[in-house]
Protein backbone atom coordinates (compact mmCIF):
# COMPACT_ATOMS: atom_id res chain seq x y z
CA UNK A 1 0.00 0.00 0.00
CA UNK A 2 2.55 2.32 1.11
CA UNK A 3 5.05 1.96 -1.73
CA UNK A 4 1.48 2.11 -4.07
CA UNK A 5 1.25 5.94 -2.61
CA UNK A 6 4.37 6.55 -3.64
CA UNK A 7 4.24 5.41 -6.51
CA UNK A 8 1.33 7.61 -7.27
CA UNK A 9 3.16 10.72 -5.39
CA UNK A 10 5.77 10.54 -7.80
CA UNK A 11 3.20 10.19 -11.07
CA UNK A 12 1.49 13.06 -9.54
CA UNK A 13 5.13 15.38 -9.22
CA UNK A 14 6.50 14.59 -12.68
CA UNK A 15 2.81 15.37 -14.10
CA UNK A 16 2.77 18.56 -12.22
CA UNK A 17 6.49 19.09 -13.66
CA UNK A 18 5.53 18.60 -16.80
CA UNK A 19 2.32 20.94 -16.51
CA UNK A 20 4.66 23.93 -15.17
CA UNK A 21 6.93 23.33 -18.31
CA UNK A 22 4.36 23.02 -21.08
CA UNK A 23 3.02 26.15 -22.20
CA UNK A 24 0.49 27.70 -24.15
CA UNK A 25 1.46 30.67 -25.41
CA UNK A 26 -0.82 33.58 -25.71
CA UNK A 27 -1.25 35.84 -29.29
CA UNK A 28 -3.44 38.35 -29.86
CA UNK A 29 -4.68 39.88 -32.94
CA UNK A 30 -7.25 42.42 -34.27
CA UNK A 31 -8.44 40.38 -37.14
CA UNK A 32 -11.59 37.92 -37.61
CA UNK A 33 -11.02 34.22 -37.53
CA UNK A 34 -10.26 33.65 -41.29
CA UNK A 35 -7.76 36.36 -41.70
CA UNK A 36 -4.95 35.16 -43.00
CA UNK A 37 -2.75 36.22 -40.37
CA UNK A 38 -4.92 34.83 -37.85
CA UNK A 39 -4.77 31.45 -39.43
CA UNK A 40 -0.99 31.39 -40.33
CA UNK A 41 0.17 32.25 -36.09
CA UNK A 42 -2.79 29.14 -35.83
CA UNK A 43 -0.43 27.04 -38.59
CA UNK A 44 2.68 28.37 -36.16
CA UNK A 45 1.15 26.93 -33.54
CA UNK A 46 0.24 23.52 -34.94
CA UNK A 47 4.24 23.26 -36.10
CA UNK A 48 5.50 24.64 -32.74
CA UNK A 49 3.62 21.80 -31.01
CA UNK A 50 5.00 18.92 -33.63
CA UNK A 51 8.78 20.60 -32.95
CA UNK A 52 8.17 20.39 -29.23
CA UNK A 53 6.46 17.13 -29.03
CA UNK A 54 3.65 18.54 -27.43
CA UNK A 55 5.20 20.86 -25.06
CA UNK A 56 4.81 24.04 -26.42
CA UNK A 57 1.51 25.56 -28.47
CA UNK A 58 -0.41 29.04 -29.32
CA UNK A 59 -3.55 30.15 -28.61
CA UNK A 60 -4.60 33.12 -30.72
CA UNK A 61 -6.81 35.51 -29.19
CA UNK A 62 -8.51 37.63 -32.40
CA UNK A 63 -10.93 39.70 -33.04
CA UNK A 64 -9.15 42.64 -30.91
CA UNK A 65 -10.22 40.53 -27.63
CA UNK A 66 -7.27 41.58 -25.79
CA UNK A 67 -7.93 45.25 -26.93
CA UNK A 68 -6.20 47.22 -29.84
CA UNK A 69 -2.95 46.87 -31.37
CA UNK A 70 -1.50 49.57 -29.12
CA UNK A 71 -2.76 48.03 -26.36
CA UNK A 72 -1.54 44.69 -27.12
CA UNK A 73 2.23 46.09 -28.08
CA UNK A 74 2.28 47.42 -24.52
CA UNK A 75 1.38 43.58 -23.18
CA UNK A 76 3.75 41.78 -24.66
CA UNK A 77 6.58 44.47 -23.51
CA UNK A 78 5.94 43.88 -20.48
CA UNK A 79 5.18 40.33 -20.89
CA UNK A 80 1.82 40.09 -19.71
CA UNK A 81 1.25 38.24 -22.99
CA UNK A 82 3.67 36.55 -24.95
CA UNK A 83 3.08 37.01 -28.46
CA UNK A 84 1.74 39.48 -30.98
CA UNK A 85 0.60 40.13 -34.31
CA UNK A 86 0.64 43.90 -35.53
CA UNK A 87 0.84 45.75 -38.13
CA UNK A 88 4.61 47.35 -38.49
CA UNK A 89 3.16 50.74 -38.51
CA UNK A 90 2.00 50.84 -34.37
CA UNK A 91 5.60 49.79 -33.82
CA UNK A 92 7.22 53.10 -35.78
CA UNK A 93 7.31 55.34 -32.66
CA UNK A 94 8.61 52.58 -30.61
CA UNK A 95 11.44 51.40 -32.78
CA UNK A 96 13.05 53.87 -35.32
CA UNK A 97 13.73 51.08 -37.99
CA UNK A 98 10.58 49.92 -38.26
CA UNK A 99 9.33 53.28 -40.41
CA UNK A 100 12.01 52.08 -43.29
CA UNK A 101 9.29 49.45 -44.81
CA UNK A 102 6.43 51.51 -43.82
CA UNK A 103 8.05 54.31 -46.30
CA UNK A 104 5.62 55.61 -48.82
CA UNK A 105 6.06 54.28 -51.77
CA UNK A 106 9.44 52.22 -51.55
CA UNK A 107 9.04 49.08 -52.55
CA UNK A 108 8.51 48.53 -56.07
CA UNK A 109 6.76 45.44 -56.64
CA UNK A 110 5.37 42.69 -53.82
CA UNK A 111 8.70 40.59 -55.03
CA UNK A 112 11.04 43.68 -54.04
CA UNK A 113 9.20 43.94 -50.56
CA UNK A 114 9.88 40.04 -50.14
CA UNK A 115 13.40 40.18 -51.24
CA UNK A 116 14.10 42.95 -48.93
CA UNK A 117 12.18 41.29 -45.78
CA UNK A 118 13.82 37.91 -46.67
CA UNK A 119 17.29 38.90 -46.79
CA UNK A 120 19.37 41.13 -44.06
CA UNK A 121 17.82 44.31 -44.10
CA UNK A 122 14.36 42.30 -42.87
CA UNK A 123 16.79 40.49 -40.39
CA UNK A 124 18.44 43.95 -39.51
CA UNK A 125 15.03 45.40 -38.85
CA UNK A 126 13.27 42.84 -36.74
CA UNK A 127 16.49 42.52 -34.50
CA UNK A 128 16.26 46.16 -33.93
CA UNK A 129 13.20 45.84 -31.77
CA UNK A 130 15.37 43.79 -29.14
CA UNK A 131 16.36 47.00 -27.38
CA UNK A 132 13.08 47.98 -26.93
CA UNK A 133 11.68 44.43 -25.28
CA UNK A 134 10.55 42.86 -28.52
CA UNK A 135 12.00 39.90 -30.57
CA UNK A 136 10.81 39.93 -33.72
CA UNK A 137 10.00 36.38 -35.24
CA UNK A 138 8.09 37.52 -38.70
CA UNK A 139 7.23 39.91 -41.03
CA UNK A 140 3.53 38.97 -43.23
CA UNK A 141 1.94 40.30 -45.99
CA UNK A 142 -0.38 42.93 -46.25
CA UNK A 143 -0.34 44.24 -49.44
CA UNK A 144 -0.45 47.63 -50.36
CA UNK A 145 -2.62 50.05 -49.22
CA UNK A 146 -5.17 52.64 -50.85
CA UNK A 147 -7.51 55.15 -49.73
CA UNK A 148 -11.44 54.99 -49.49
CA UNK A 149 -13.99 57.58 -49.02
CA UNK A 150 -17.19 57.78 -47.58
CA UNK A 151 -19.12 60.84 -49.50
CA UNK A 152 -16.91 62.20 -52.66
CA UNK A 153 -14.72 60.22 -54.64
CA UNK A 154 -10.78 60.48 -54.37
CA UNK A 155 -10.21 60.83 -58.33
CA UNK A 156 -6.80 62.69 -58.39
CA UNK A 157 -4.18 64.14 -56.17
CA UNK A 158 -6.29 67.31 -55.85
CA UNK A 159 -9.20 65.18 -53.88
CA UNK A 160 -7.33 64.58 -51.06
CA UNK A 161 -7.17 68.43 -50.09
CA UNK A 162 -9.04 68.91 -46.63
CA UNK A 163 -10.11 65.41 -45.76
CA UNK A 164 -10.69 64.00 -42.30
CA UNK A 165 -8.75 60.50 -42.82
CA UNK A 166 -8.31 57.96 -40.13
CA UNK A 167 -4.74 56.78 -39.63
CA UNK A 168 -2.78 54.03 -37.45
CA UNK A 169 -1.28 55.07 -34.40
CA UNK A 170 1.95 56.38 -35.90
CA UNK A 171 3.78 59.74 -36.18
CA UNK A 172 5.38 58.89 -39.54
CA UNK A 173 1.55 57.96 -41.06
CA UNK A 174 -0.32 61.35 -40.00
CA UNK A 175 2.36 63.12 -41.52
CA UNK A 176 2.08 61.00 -45.19
CA UNK A 177 -1.24 61.23 -44.86
CA UNK A 178 -0.79 65.53 -44.32
CA UNK A 179 1.68 65.67 -47.11
CA UNK A 180 -1.33 64.77 -49.24
CA UNK A 181 -3.35 67.80 -48.34
CA UNK A 182 -5.42 65.65 -45.59
CA UNK A 183 -5.98 66.18 -42.15
CA UNK A 184 -5.13 63.00 -39.91
CA UNK A 185 -6.84 61.13 -37.38
CA UNK A 186 -4.96 58.67 -35.42
CA UNK A 187 -7.07 55.67 -34.14
CA UNK A 188 -7.59 52.15 -33.75
CA UNK A 189 -8.87 50.48 -36.77
CA UNK A 190 -11.64 48.84 -34.34
CA UNK A 191 -13.50 52.62 -34.94
CA UNK A 192 -13.21 52.85 -38.41
CA UNK A 193 -16.48 51.42 -39.81
CA UNK A 194 -18.57 53.70 -36.73
CA UNK A 195 -16.26 56.82 -37.87
CA UNK A 196 -16.88 56.45 -41.28
CA UNK A 197 -20.50 55.78 -40.86
CA UNK A 198 -21.17 59.13 -38.23
CA UNK A 199 -19.05 60.88 -40.58
CA UNK A 200 -16.68 62.11 -37.72
CA UNK A 201 -13.61 60.92 -40.53
CA UNK A 202 -14.49 61.20 -44.64
CA UNK A 203 -11.48 58.31 -45.27
CA UNK A 204 -9.13 55.96 -44.50
CA UNK A 205 -7.04 53.63 -46.24
CA UNK A 206 -5.90 50.32 -45.86
CA UNK A 207 -6.06 46.81 -48.19
CA UNK A 208 -8.40 44.78 -49.74
CA UNK A 209 -8.94 42.13 -46.91
CA UNK A 210 -9.30 44.66 -44.17
CA UNK A 211 -11.22 47.17 -46.39
CA UNK A 212 -13.57 44.28 -47.03
CA UNK A 213 -13.17 41.90 -43.61
CA UNK A 214 -13.44 45.59 -41.76
CA UNK A 215 -16.79 45.58 -43.80
CA UNK A 216 -15.93 49.19 -44.29
CA UNK A 217 -16.93 49.05 -47.97
CA UNK A 218 -20.37 49.38 -47.00
CA UNK A 219 -19.93 53.06 -45.45
CA UNK A 220 -17.10 53.92 -48.13
CA UNK A 221 -17.51 52.21 -51.47
CA UNK A 222 -14.82 54.44 -53.40
CA UNK A 223 -11.66 53.32 -53.01
CA UNK A 224 -8.97 54.90 -55.03
CA UNK A 225 -6.27 52.76 -55.90
CA UNK A 226 -3.58 54.91 -54.45
CA UNK A 227 -1.38 52.16 -53.10
CA UNK A 228 0.94 54.79 -51.26
CA UNK A 229 2.60 52.03 -48.53
CA UNK A 230 3.19 48.42 -48.48
CA UNK A 231 3.68 48.58 -44.76
CA UNK A 232 3.79 44.44 -43.75
CA UNK A 233 2.56 43.17 -40.93
CA UNK A 234 4.70 41.82 -38.15
CA UNK A 235 5.08 38.78 -35.44
CA UNK A 236 6.54 40.26 -32.11
CA UNK A 237 8.07 37.72 -29.23
CA UNK A 238 7.96 39.39 -25.70
CA UNK A 239 11.59 40.04 -24.73
CA UNK A 240 11.15 39.56 -21.44
CA UNK A 241 9.18 35.29 -21.72
CA UNK A 242 11.82 34.67 -24.55
CA UNK A 243 14.68 35.16 -22.40
CA UNK A 244 13.23 32.71 -19.70
CA UNK A 245 13.21 30.05 -22.61
CA UNK A 246 15.95 27.87 -23.36
CA UNK A 247 17.85 27.99 -26.68
CA UNK A 248 16.07 25.21 -27.83
CA UNK A 249 12.64 26.18 -27.21
CA UNK A 250 13.58 29.78 -28.98
CA UNK A 251 14.94 27.91 -31.62
CA UNK A 252 11.17 25.88 -32.08
CA UNK A 253 9.70 29.26 -31.91
CA UNK A 254 11.85 30.85 -34.64
CA UNK A 255 11.68 27.87 -36.81
CA UNK A 256 7.72 27.39 -36.50
CA UNK A 257 7.57 31.46 -37.29
CA UNK A 258 9.56 31.48 -40.29
CA UNK A 259 7.55 28.56 -41.70
CA UNK A 260 4.62 30.16 -41.15
CA UNK A 261 5.37 32.73 -43.51
CA UNK A 262 5.16 30.70 -47.08
CA UNK A 263 1.56 29.70 -45.79
CA UNK A 264 0.47 33.13 -44.99
CA UNK A 265 1.75 34.32 -48.36
CA UNK A 266 -0.42 31.59 -49.99
CA UNK A 267 -3.52 32.46 -47.58
CA UNK A 268 -2.54 36.13 -48.53
CA UNK A 269 -2.72 35.80 -52.38
CA UNK A 270 -5.86 34.16 -52.17
CA UNK A 271 -7.54 36.36 -49.92
CA UNK A 272 -6.53 39.65 -51.78
CA UNK A 273 -8.54 38.23 -54.70
CA UNK A 274 -11.46 36.94 -53.18
CA UNK A 275 -11.82 40.22 -50.97
CA UNK A 276 -11.74 42.06 -54.29
CA UNK A 277 -14.59 40.20 -55.43
CA UNK A 278 -16.65 40.52 -52.38
CA UNK A 279 -16.13 44.74 -52.07
CA UNK A 280 -17.22 44.56 -55.66
CA UNK A 281 -20.10 42.44 -55.63
CA UNK A 282 -20.91 44.81 -52.22
CA UNK A 283 -21.23 47.95 -54.64
CA UNK A 284 -17.55 49.96 -54.01
CA UNK A 285 -16.26 51.25 -57.22
CA UNK A 286 -12.16 50.73 -57.59
CA UNK A 287 -10.75 53.66 -59.24
CA UNK A 288 -7.92 53.79 -61.06
CA UNK A 289 -5.65 56.91 -60.30
CA UNK A 290 -2.58 58.75 -61.00
CA UNK A 291 -0.22 57.76 -58.37
CA UNK A 292 2.76 60.22 -59.40
CA UNK A 293 1.69 63.26 -57.57
CA UNK A 294 1.28 61.59 -54.50
CA UNK A 295 4.85 59.91 -54.65
CA UNK A 296 6.26 63.29 -55.59
CA UNK A 297 4.46 64.97 -52.65
CA UNK A 298 6.73 62.11 -50.15
CA UNK A 299 9.76 63.85 -50.39
CA UNK A 300 9.64 65.97 -46.93
CA UNK A 301 8.02 62.37 -45.32
CA UNK A 302 11.45 61.22 -46.12
CA UNK A 303 13.37 63.95 -44.98
CA UNK A 304 11.32 64.61 -41.64
CA UNK A 305 11.84 60.50 -40.78
CA UNK A 306 14.79 59.45 -42.18
CA UNK A 307 17.34 61.56 -40.79
CA UNK A 308 20.28 59.89 -39.31
CA UNK A 309 22.44 57.59 -41.37
CA UNK A 310 21.51 54.30 -39.92
CA UNK A 311 17.85 54.96 -41.31
CA UNK A 312 19.42 56.47 -44.50
CA UNK A 313 21.84 53.54 -45.29
CA UNK A 314 18.67 50.94 -44.85
CA UNK A 315 16.73 52.88 -47.34
CA UNK A 316 19.43 53.28 -49.98
CA UNK A 317 19.53 49.69 -48.93
CA UNK A 318 16.61 48.82 -49.80
CA UNK A 319 16.40 51.01 -53.01
CA UNK A 320 19.38 49.18 -54.29
CA UNK A 321 17.64 46.21 -53.98
CA UNK A 322 17.17 44.74 -57.29
C1 LIG B 1 -4.56 46.07 -41.38
C2 LIG B 1 -3.53 45.36 -40.56
C3 LIG B 1 -3.82 45.53 -39.11
C4 LIG B 1 -4.04 46.98 -38.75
C5 LIG B 1 -5.03 47.63 -39.67
C6 LIG B 1 -5.14 49.12 -39.37
O1 LIG B 1 -4.20 45.98 -42.73
O2 LIG B 1 -3.53 43.99 -40.84
O3 LIG B 1 -2.78 44.97 -38.37
O4 LIG B 1 -2.86 47.65 -38.80
O5 LIG B 1 -4.66 47.42 -41.02
O6 LIG B 1 -5.22 49.91 -40.30
O7 LIG B 1 -5.17 49.48 -38.19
Amino acid sequence: MKRFKTTLLAVAASALALAAHATEFRSADIHPDDYPTVTAVKFMGERLKQLSGGKHSIKVFNNSALGNEKDTIEQTKIGALQMVRVNIAPMNNICPETQVPTMPFLFRSVEHMHKVLDGPVGEDILRSCEKQGFIGLAFYDSGARSMFTAKKPVRSFADMKGLKVRVQQSDLWVSMIEAMGANATPMPMGEVYTGLKTGLIDAAENNYPTYESARAFEVAKYYSKTEHSMAPEMLLFSKRVWDKLSPEEQGWLRQAAKESVPYMRKQWAEREVKSLATVKAGGAEIIEIDKKPFEAAMKPVYDKFITDARLKDLVKKVQDTQ
